[in-house]
């Protein structure tokens, strides 16, 4: 109940707020962040989008919140690039946004009334959106890669998606669970599993992203095993859009 009236007020009263983590390509380049987003409440400080976000999926207010967060991104990628910083941002979207499907139409709406010729935005979907209703899903992932957003498989490995889906589903990019890199050089059956993954996702033509870097060991691994981009608190804990201009000027 706390969650339910606070959360809408947080939404309302500008109370949420969307922090930025890089991501490097395989050159070392940050071409991209990751959106994740962060309530500053009042009575409970920063509260982390684990403990709010699945119980806005469950009462719908994931869908308003979703649009919030696309909306902000969206204007903040223009502001950075008044600034003279080329962006593109990742924004994460659940199973309940995909079926709802406004999150489609929000960003097209957008996207035009921006006046960009290209989508700078990419959608991150977990594997449970492929399940609720794949028909559905697919649909919309092909919508958006026409719109010029990439689609990433998030949390990739960890839910139950086979890999003749993997071949039938339009995405552009797997995301490594941070599980696998978690202490690679320690577990042997991790280090063969990414190294499997890593050859069936270049079979399909897909691009894979690490996720989870902490150690410079952890990112020694994913360089000489041929994974496309790399994310972690090694290079960048999510940060306020600012700092990330700061952090950007200091790693190019
Ligand atoms: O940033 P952090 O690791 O605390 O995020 C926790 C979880 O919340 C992650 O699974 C992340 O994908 C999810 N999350 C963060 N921001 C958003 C968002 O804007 N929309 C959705 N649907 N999930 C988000
Ligand atoms: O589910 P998703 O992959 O979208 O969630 C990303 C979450 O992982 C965010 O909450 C982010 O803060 C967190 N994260 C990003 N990099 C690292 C890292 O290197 N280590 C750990 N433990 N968490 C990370
Ligand atoms: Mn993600
Ligand atoms: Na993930």
């Amino acid at each position: 109940l706390w969650l339910d009236t606070n959360l809408r007020k947080a939404l309302e009263q500008d109370h949420l707020t969307v922090f930025y983590q890089p991501k490097l390509d395989s050159d070392g380049v940050v071409r991209s962040a990751e959106a994740l987003v962060r309530w500053n409440s009042p009575e409970r400080g920063m509260v982390s989008p684990a403990d709010f976000i699945p119980y806005a999926e469950e009462s719908g207010l994931i869908v308003p919140l979703g649009r919030w967060v696309m909306l902000t991104v969206l204007r903040q990628i223009l502001a950075w690039r008044e600034q003279g910083i080329n962006l593109r941002v990742a924004v994460n979207v659940s199973a309940r946004q995909l079926i709802d499907q406004s999150i489609y139409s929000d960003l097209k709406l957008a996207l035009m009334d921006s006046g960009l010729a290209e989508c700078p935005i990419d959608i991150e979907l977990t594997e449970s959106c492929l399940i609720e209703n794949e028909a559905q899903a697919l649909t919309l992932m092909k919508q958006f890669q026409e719109l010029g957003a990439q689609v990433h498989l998030d949390d990739f490995g960890t839910g139950y998606s086979s890999l003749s889906q993997l071949a039938r589903v339009p995405i552009n990019a797997i995301k490594l669970d941070q599980s696998f890199i978690r202490n690679i050089n320690e577990q042997p059956v991790s280090q063969s599993l990414v190294r499997a993954i890593v050859a069936v996702a270049k079979a399909l033509t897909l691009q894979v992203i690490a996720e989870g870097i902490e150690t410079k060991a952890e990112e020694e691994f994913v360089l000489l095993n041929g994974v496309d981009g790399r994310q972690g608190y090694f290079y960048a804990k999510p940060m306020p859009a600012e700092q990330l201009g700061h952090w950007l000027a200091k790693h190019p």
